[in-house]
């Protein structure tokens, strides 16, 4: 079992690295589960958010895209101060947040089919990380409610999972609280919930900084939203430049939009 019983992030990334997924426990601690569970059940229960119309979304399943426009509250995951380095140091120190999403699966849901979160790209296979996910657990994960279900390994496949594909799976089994972290090119999908409770969570995910995001986050946020937003979480929207240059407009870096402060090292500076 890939689960790690450290939260010392090296040896995550480490497991991250070779396994393709770990599982870091007790992130968060009960009362911020609990309001985070609070929001995303106020969120849905304001939008009225529809079940999914189709089996890979889950049609006794339902989702909120675009979680940061919803709610402040969720600005707190992605820059989370345990997660995000390991994820930093698994994928990219310059990644961006490709979308951030609040599922819950219902009793009767069925098993998602395996998929890659990364099966949009179209690089041979197996290439290096261009998305890595992180999976708060807002509800326990247990195999009975459909915990999400692994294949250990697989992101080292030449491809990825073909439809309707079975495989041998594990369950990511986890408390509420603890956060699932994963390679975009592992096989897994959400287990059946053959149980009479939601599992509800949070899908956090990053790509690499040179990556198209999977949300656009540049059109999904206002811009005066985003100035609200820790500096952190503005560049990993997107107000910013990756390596000095890429996303950069008309020779400057789109942050100092949303940050007074910034004094970014681009590359035309660097030139002699
Ligand atoms: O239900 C789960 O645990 C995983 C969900 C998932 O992988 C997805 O919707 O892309």
């Amino acid at each position: 079992m890939s689960t790690a019983d450290t939260t010392d992030g090296e040896v995550v990334a480490e497991r991250v690295r070779e396994d393709g997924w770990a599982i870091v426990p007790d992130v968060i601690d009960p009362a911020a589960v609990e309001r985070l569970r609070a929001t995303v059940d106020a969120t849905m229960a304001t939008d009225e958010t529809p079940f999914g119309a189709n089996t890979f979304l889950g049609r006794d399943t339902r989702r909120v895209f675009n979680l940061l426009a919803h709610d402040p509250a969720f600005a707190a995951v992605p820059i989370d101060a345990t997660v995000l380095p390991i994820v930093e140091a698994v994928l990219d120190p310059e990644l961006l947040l490709s979308s951030l999403t609040a599922i819950e699966t219902h009793p009767g849901q069925d098993a998602q089919p395996l998929h890659a979160d990364d099966g949009s790209i179209s690089l041979a296979r197996p290439h290096p990380p261009l998305a890595v996910v992180a999976l708060w657990a807002l509800s326990d994960f247990t195999e009975e409610n459909g915990a999400t279900r692994l294949v250990p390994g697989s992101h080292r496949e030449s491809r990825r999972p073909r439809p309707g594909e079975a495989a041998d799976t594990i369950s990511a089994e986890m408390s509420a609280g603890s956060v699932l972290i994963y390679n975009g090119s592992l096989w897994h999908g959400g287990g059946p919930n053959r149980s009479d409770a939601l599992r509800q969570f949070i899908v956090c995910n990053y790509c690499a900084g040179w990556v198209r995001q999977e949300e656009n986050q540049l059109l999904a946020l206002d811009r005066s939203y985003v100035e609200t937003l820790p500096p952190r979480l503005r560049r990993l929207v997107g107000y910013g430049v990756y390596r000095g240059l890429l996303g950069h407009v008309a020779g400057d870096d789109p942050g100092s939009w949303v940050d007074d402060h910034i004094e970014t090292d681009l590359v035309w500076k660097r030139m002699r």
